[in-house]
């Protein structure tokens, strides 16, 4: 592999813990440039001896549930703590809105200050695929840079949980403080992801109704899947607010995580996950083999053949991959 000038001092810049350098690195394995991948992926080769050693979690929650605010506070925990925080984002929104998930970043400017953390918004535009991968690529920088805790943060729409869950050693999921028809208003299937959930804004008025939805949410844990067969999810609640139960909710996490490392399934679960990631980067890139080059007209008029029912969808699909 040749690495054009420069690639070597950014990953010595990298492993020394260099936030400018991370943020570069960051921006390379983010590029959508076909000419910067062989950079990029020879970068994360480089550091690859050096990664794995973070507590991985995704943090996921409807809209306006108190993501930022709790990520705020559990960072700036963390970081008071003696860890050194990374916050990343996947947001599935990016590609319509040209926005980003951490854009309002006035709510962690407390954590934005601290030298010891390494906020990142989300990359725009791509397929949430595609920016799930390169957030997996972000994670290995992160851990080269010496971080040992990285959070990822996801608004919770569906299908950004489960590509945030396959990044992740632990799942917390935040849940409004309502309970009754209102939980049901939590899918199931986000729910059998979580493996902490944590009630959020547990003050003032909002208090009782907090500490309902956290009884529902344990009485409902119960019957549902698991992530893990040996791990119950744990379920707390916290005011990011007041500062109250940020410990509880890391306590939980930290749980799980030992618990994981401890009897081996952290090792199998990155295994996994790492070769997961390996054959859906190769599916993306041989659909944009495919599209690329002279096969697109040919490829577009299958699928208009398709759209007009003159062709089966298998069958037009075998030609294309023929004519790829
Ligand atoms: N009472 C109370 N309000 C909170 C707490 N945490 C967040 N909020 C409020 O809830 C609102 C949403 O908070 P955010 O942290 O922006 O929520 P979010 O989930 O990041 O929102 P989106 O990024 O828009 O999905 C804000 O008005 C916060 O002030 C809390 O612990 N207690
Ligand atoms: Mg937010």
């Amino acid at each position: 592999v040749t690495q054009p000038a420069g690639a070597g001092d950014l990953a010595a810049g990298v492993l020394a813990g260099d936030r400018r350098a991370l943020a570069r690195a960051v921006t390379l394995v983010e590029s959508t440039r076909d000419d910067d991948r062989g950079a990029a992926v020879a970068l994360v080769d480089d550091v690859l001896d050096s990664t794995g050693g973070s507590v991985r979690v995704g943090i996921s929650g409807p809209p306006g549930v108190g993501k930022s605010t709790f990520i705020e506070a559990l960072g700036c925990h963390l970081v008071d703590a003696g860890h050194r925080v990374a916050v990343l984002a996947v947001d599935p929104s990016s590609s319509r809105t040209g926005g980003s998930i951490l854009g309002d970043k006035t709510r962690m400017a407390e954590l934005a200050r601290r030298p010891e953390a390494f906020i990142r918004p989300s990359p725009s535009g791509g397929d949430l695929g595609g920016v799930a991968a390169r957030t997996g690529e972000a994670v290995l920088l992160c851990e080269a840079a010496g971080y040992d805790v990285v959070l990822i943060e996801t608004v919770g729409v569906g299908q950004s949980e489960v590509a945030v869950g396959d990044l992740v050693d632990t799942f917390l999921l935040l849940v409004a403080p309502a309970g009754g028809d209102e939980l049901q208003g939590v899918k199931r299937g986000i729910m059998e992801l979580a493996d902490v959930v944590v009630v959020t804004k547990a003050d003032g008025d909002l208090l009782p109704a907090a500490r309902r939805a956290e009884a529902d949410h344990r009485h409902a844990v119960h019957f549902l899947r698991r992530r893990f067969d040996a791990w119950e999810p744990r379920v707390t609640s916290a005011s990011a607010l007041e500062g109250t139960g940020i410990d509880a909710a890391w306590a939980a996490v930290q749980a799980h995580h030992d618990l994981l490392a401890g009897s081996g399934a952290l090792a199998d679960l990155r295994r996994q996950q790492a070769v997961a990631a390996f054959w859906r980067d190769v599916e993306r890139g041989l659909l944009r083999r495919l599209r690329a080059g002279g096969a697109t007209a040919a490829v577009d008029r299958l699928a208009a053949a398709v759209a007009e029912g003159t062709r089966s969808p298998g069958s037009a699909a075998h030609e294309a991959l023929g004519a790829g």
